[in-house]
């Protein structure tokens, strides 16, 4: 299968090879990819084991994997689409830099969270030397959805900490499929019913799918190198947020104290990034983030934030579908997904 190759060359697009002539080269290589039905796109493309959206989301995760060199100090957050990003975004900035701001000037009640935590992948379509880390001080977060064969050597030789979260499938594919419908208006074709969508996400043609695959690179991960990679669950967030919020600072660095604690630092963090907090702000609700030249609107990353939400959407077929591929991608590893917080 075509790759691009890893590079050292800096995290500048201007002082690339032209940007015309990269996003030719990519387009080449994405024109010899297999293909299949897009959800919401024509088409999606097959790379390296996984499935894309779209040729220009391709051509970003193409440039990702040439340029963007992390440091040792940084913190990448990775999570397949819909399994909580949006939520991690705000706990991870908030923990970082708690102590600079006050509840009533936090930046994450005026800004979208995705504005404070950069997702990597349209780092090539900005047009401007953004982030490059040399400019900025260390640490920082990013955020990626690649998967973790595709992570490239520059990320993996940082050695910088990265904070896996996932979500139960069945939930994931609900969420996936309503974010998709509105941002409908966006795409020039018909969007697949529920059920066409259903069955290419049981095929594993999602974006960023194999859904299953992208989970367990990381749950291998995590195992593999218990202190560079921390594998978190968006249902277990739900369950014992204080427990999980506080094995998360401490994974990146930033424990709270026993002073911290007291003074209610951890409950103070939960309820600013609460769906309950977050989706009625106004940012939320009718703003748009803004990341260079890219804009898009806050609204579709909020939609109900609940465990078990697929009841209302999956028949039993599908859900006993959905389970029994999930247990056998997931046979002899030791990772089970809650899927309803009901006893
Ligand atoms: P992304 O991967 O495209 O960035 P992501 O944030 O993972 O999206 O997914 C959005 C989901 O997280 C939505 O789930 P739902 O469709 O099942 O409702 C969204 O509601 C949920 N979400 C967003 N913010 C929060 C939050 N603060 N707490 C819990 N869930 C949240």
């Amino acid at each position: 299968m075509a790759t691009v190759s890893s590079s050292q060359k800096p995290l500048d697009v201007e002082e690339d090879d032209g940007k015309e002539r990269t996003c030719k080269r990519y387009s080449e290589i994405i024109s010899t990819l297999p293909k299949e039905k897009g959800w919401t796109t024509e088409h999606m493309y097959q790379y390296q084991g996984f499935w894309y959206h779209s040729v220009v989301g391709l051509q970003g995760i193409m440039w990702v994997e040439e340029h963007f060199k992390p440091r040792h100090e940084d913190l990448l957050l990775v999570s397949a689409p819909k399994s909580g990003t949006t939520w991690f975004k705000s706990l991870m900035f908030a923990i970082m830099n708690r102590g600079q701001y006050d509840c009533s000037t936090h930046p994450l009640l005026t800004s979208s969270p995705h504005e404070l935590v950069p997702f990597s992948e349209i780092f090539f379509h900005l047009n401007i030397p953004f982030p490059n880390p040399d400019t900025l001080s260390p640490p920082q977060i990013f955020h990626t959805h690649l998967p973790f064969t595709s992570l490239s050597q520059s990320v993996l030789d940082s050695r910088c900490r990265i904070v896996y979260v996932c979500r139960n499938p069945k939930d994931t594919f609900v969420s996936l499929f309503y974010f998709l419908q509105k941002k409908e208006e966006e795409n020039p074709r018909e969007p697949l019913s529920f059920e066409e969508a259903f069955e290419q996400f049981c095929k594993g043609v999602s974006v960023y799918g194999p859904f299953w695959d992208h989970v367990l690179g990381y749950w291998k991960a995590s195992l593999e190198w218990p202190e560079r990679v921390l594998f978190l669950k968006y249902e277990d967030m739900k369950v014992d947020s204080s427990f999980h919020l506080k094995r998360l600072a401490e994974f990146m660095g930033y424990p709270f104290s026993l002073e911290e604690e007291k003074q209610g630092l951890v409950k103070e963090i939960l309820k600013l990034c609460s769906f309950e907090n977050q989706s009625n702000l106004r940012v939320s609700k009718t703003g748009r983030f803004r990341v260079g030249h890219i804009s898009m609107e806050n609204n579709p990353f909020f939609r109900k934030g609940e465990v078990g939400d697929w009841k209302n959407h999956l028949t039993a077929e599908m859900a006993e579908r959905l389970d029994r591929i999930t247990g056998q991608k997931l046979n002899g590893y030791d990772l089970r997904f809650m899927d309803t917080l009901e006893k």
